[in-house]
């Protein structure tokens, strides 16, 4: 295959609105960018338009449930007007400004999508968090990006108040809740009045939309920035092959909303194609309630990490008649052959896996209609080229283990981060010669289909999240029952890895309890840092090792 031309973004601004046919040939690289783009303006009320037109089916835009009897549905005009309500609150009463970062810390509620939206008409940068975020994972975000704002729902109060005195930048702070709280502003009070008139702000294309935190080997996250077109545009392609979306698809795509996978299959990807987001706010994941909303509800197409399915296929699925279930797929952790199969012979329906990045989108993908290899992630999808290459930056051949990389051409690539943010040698680290690696170790066989074989780094990717060991180790040291800690990857049947905790103890400690002392350390990183990456797997006494002085403790 030719590799793609990336177009110099000198392009001028589109006269006529752009239809999704151009989104598509702005993608496949094969028109430039236009100068200006916001997909609030551009996507979000073009889809108003057709509504009001009766070109399009007949379905909401957005469809929340809550699980407990509660359900929301929008049309796009709906959310139109309701974000552009939200768009006056960041402005007037928050006082707020174009540019300005605002750390958006919310559970999957529709206020979660009013907000970004808000922010994409206002043209402030956007920074999603999940609730799991400790108040010390809040407090390094908002000095980091010297947040001037931050939106989050109740039970997030308590670590935002306890940091907020040592964040000198941030003065709105705004709180999705049916009660008001002494200094917070009410979002829904202030939405019941704020006008339902608001001008989308004229963004670049090449102007900061988002912040994601990333985490690496060492250090704390990293700020990864987005543009107003890089995960909006750059996700057309995705959604008309791989997520195979039309506007009368119901999309579940069941991430959190503090992932880039939620931007992509819940809000980008879904809403260019005209599709309607389907959401349950289940707060703690259960394989049958699962299954029962897959049931209930007409979805059409359903995104989930390959943890769920291994949850998913330890039920009889037969059981279930799912009712307009077509198009099944995952990704943020490799996805084992046996679990492809078991979906599909229980319900008849392909896994299509695909591959991709918070600083890059999806790079590799099973699009549907194509042979799928079980165990590979696909084929690199359009405007990607993606290659296998050595330390040198040379191509390997087909079968030949290497470092997962996108080759670039003349310019960096509309569809990618534009930097860490306050980190050129981090962005500069990303690009190896005429390429951009991805940290990841690979191979791509004869046919052009790519396999994972691991992280380059020491990242440990444990049920679809990337778990820095370092903030882990931080976490565990800072236990007085700990004196040094060292945190690596262990196999894991359901969850692909899980973290292991290897502990060294300090001296009053070292006749403790351990089957005690490891609930104890479990608790302590789940409160220090964000829970999920708490060392899984408890460990049974007989495991611990008497080392001279020293006992080692495993969570394996
Ligand atoms: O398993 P445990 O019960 O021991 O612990 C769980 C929670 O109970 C606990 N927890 C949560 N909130 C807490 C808390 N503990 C104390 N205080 C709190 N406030 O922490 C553990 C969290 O683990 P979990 O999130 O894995 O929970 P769960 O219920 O087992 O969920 C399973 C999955 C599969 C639904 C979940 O792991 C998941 O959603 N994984 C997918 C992540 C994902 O979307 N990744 C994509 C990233 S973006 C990307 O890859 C780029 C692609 C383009």
């Amino acid at each position: 295959a030719q590799p793609p031309r990336w177009h110099l973004h000198t392009a001028h601004q589109l006269w006529a609105p752009l239809t999704l046919a151009d989104l598509e040939a702005i993608n496949h690289c094969e028109r430039p960018l236009p100068k200006n783009f916001n997909f609030a303006g551009d996507v979000l009320d073009q889809w108003s338009h057709k509504e009001k037109k009766g070109e399009r089916p007949a379905i909401p835009a957005l469809w929340w449930v809550s699980g407990t009897g509660d359900e929301v549905k929008w049309s796009f005009e709906e959310l139109g007007s309701w974000s552009r309500k939200a768009a006056n609150v960041l402005t007037q009463p928050c006082g707020l400004k174009r540019g300005d970062r605002v750390a958006i810390i919310l559970p999957r509620i529709p206020e979660w999508w009013l907000v970004s939206v808000a922010c994409i008409r206002t043209g402030l940068v956007f920074m999603p968090g999940t609730t799991q975020l400790t108040a010390k994972d809040i407090l390094y975000r908002l000095q980091a990006s010297k947040a001037k704002g931050i939106v989050i729902s109740e039970e997030v109060i308590p670590a935002v108040e306890s940091i907020e005195s040592q964040c000198p930048h941030l003065k709105t702070k705004l709180l999705v809740s049916p009660q008001s709280r002494k200094g917070w502003l009410n979002f829904h009070e202030l939405c019941r009045s704020a006008s339902a008139e608001h001008s989308c702000v004229e963004t670049g294309s090449q102007e900061p939309m988002a912040i994601y935190f990333t985490s690496g080997t060492t250090g704390s996250p990293k700020m990864a920035q987005h543009t107003q077109s890089s995960i909006t545009i750059g996700n057309t392609i995705c959604g008309r092959y791989w997520l195979d979306l039309k506007s009368s698809d119901v999309v579940w795509n069941m991430s959190d909303t503090g992932w880039i996978k939620a931007a992509i299959g819940s809000l980008f990807s879904s809403w260019i194609h005209g599709a309607c987001v389907f959401v349950h706010q289940m707060i703690q994941f259960d394989a049958d309630t699962f299954l029962d909303t897959l049931t209930r509800y007409p979805i059409t197409t359903m995104c989930s990490a390959p943890t769920v399915y291994r949850m998913l296929v330890q039920k009889d699925l037969r059981r279930y008649k799912f009712q307009k279930l077509r198009h099944c797929l995952t990704g943020g952790e490799p996805l084992n052959p046996e679990v492809l199969e078991q979906w599909e012979k229980q319900t008849g329906l392909q896994l299509h896996e695909g591959y991709g990045q918070t600083e890059v989108g999806i790079i590799c993908a099973n699009e549907k209609g194509q042979k799928i290899k079980p165990g590979s992630m696909g084929k690199g999808i359009s405007p990607y080229d993606v290659q296998i290459i050595d330390e040198n930056g040379n191509i390997l051949p087909p079968g030949e283990e290497g470092d997962i990389a996108i080759r670039l051409n003349s310019t960096r690539p509309f569809c990618f981060f534009s930097e860490y943010v306050d980190n050129p040698e981090k962005t500069s680290a990303t690009i190896r010669g005429n390429f951009f690696i991805t940290g990841d170790r690979g191979m791509m066989d004869s046919d052009g289909h790519f396999w994972f074989v691991g992280r380059a780094d020491d990242v440990i990717i444990s049920s679809g999240y990337r778990i820095g060991p370092f903030e882990v180790e931080s976490a565990l040291i800072e236990h007085p029952a700990v004196v040094e800690s060292a945190v690596v990857s262990s196999p894991d049947p359901v969850r692909g890895e899980v973290v292991k905790a290897f502990v060294i103890l300090s001296a009053p400690f070292k006749s403790a309890d351990l089957e005690k002392l490891t609930l104890e350390l479990q608790d302590h990183v789940k409160k220090s840092t964000a829970p999920y990456k708490y060392p899984r797997k408890r460990l049974s006494v007989k495991k611990a090792v008497c080392y001279n002085i020293n006992i080692r403790i495993f969570f394996y």
